[in-house]
């Protein structure tokens, strides 16, 4: 499949199960903590600047964000977490929607990216979401962002302590990327067209 990346658009916003698209078009989902850079992530691969708004405000964006390109394939922006700031309830709408969400085989993605800052070791809630693809059987791969942020003898380190903390095997690999300097960021293309292709 030829796909123009140059056309993009902002779809829709799901604030649950009503609003996700099952239309049978390839997805790829991107699932990160709040201002891991999920956003940023998508304005890179499209080479846009802001189509996918990058959050003044982490934590408020608890909806599962559509875009459509070239009206053949969707990059999926859902909302992150782990932001200490939001309230129980928020939290429990959170799960609930990532439950229906991936539970939902006709709404869910082809491919997780699994977005982690490659500056600091995963968290357990990276834990969780990745055992999360594990369980529900979706293939994924795994991002570490702000790698502007770390010296290159550290990088290394970076992936290797990625790597414990999620417990990946030699068939996932850690793809180290900036997307503020959009460097790094040509595998994480090649998996979405990849995924994009079936
Ligand atoms: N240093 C650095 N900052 C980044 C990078 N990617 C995103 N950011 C910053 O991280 C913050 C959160 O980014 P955003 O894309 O909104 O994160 P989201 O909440 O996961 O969608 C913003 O201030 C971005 O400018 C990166 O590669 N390097
Ligand atoms: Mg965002």
């Amino acid at each position: 499949m030829s796909i123009n990346l140059h056309n993009a658009e902002f779809l829709r916003s799901a604030a649950g199960k009503d609003g996700f698209i099952r239309d049978g078009l390839p997805k790829v989902a991107f699932a990160g903590r709040s201002n891991v850079g999920k956003s940023s992530t998508i304005n890179a691969l499209l080479n846009r600047k802001a189509l996918a708004r990058v959050s003044e405000s982490p934590g408020k964006t608890a909806h599962v964000n559509y875009f459509l390109i070239d009206k053949k394939a969707y990059l999926v922006d859902l909302p992150g977490y782990g932001f200490a700031r939001v309230s129980q309830k928020e939290r429990e709408r959170w799960g609930r929607m990532m439950e229906d969400y991936f539970a939902d085989r006709a709404a869910g993605p082809n491919l997780c990216v699994l977005i982690v800052d490659s500056r600091h070791a995963p968290t357990a809630d990276d834990r969780q979401m990745l055992d999360y693809f594990r369980q529900c059987g979706y293939k994924f791969v795994v991002a570490a962002n702000k790698a502007d942020g770390i010296k290159k003898s550290q990088r290394e380190a970076s992936l290797a302590t990625i790597r414990e903390a999620l417990t990946l095997d030699e068939h996932n690999p850690v793809i180290l990327y900036s997307a503020k300097k959009k460097e790094g960021i040509k595998p994480l293309l090649d998996a979405v067209l990849a995924a994009w292709n079936g």
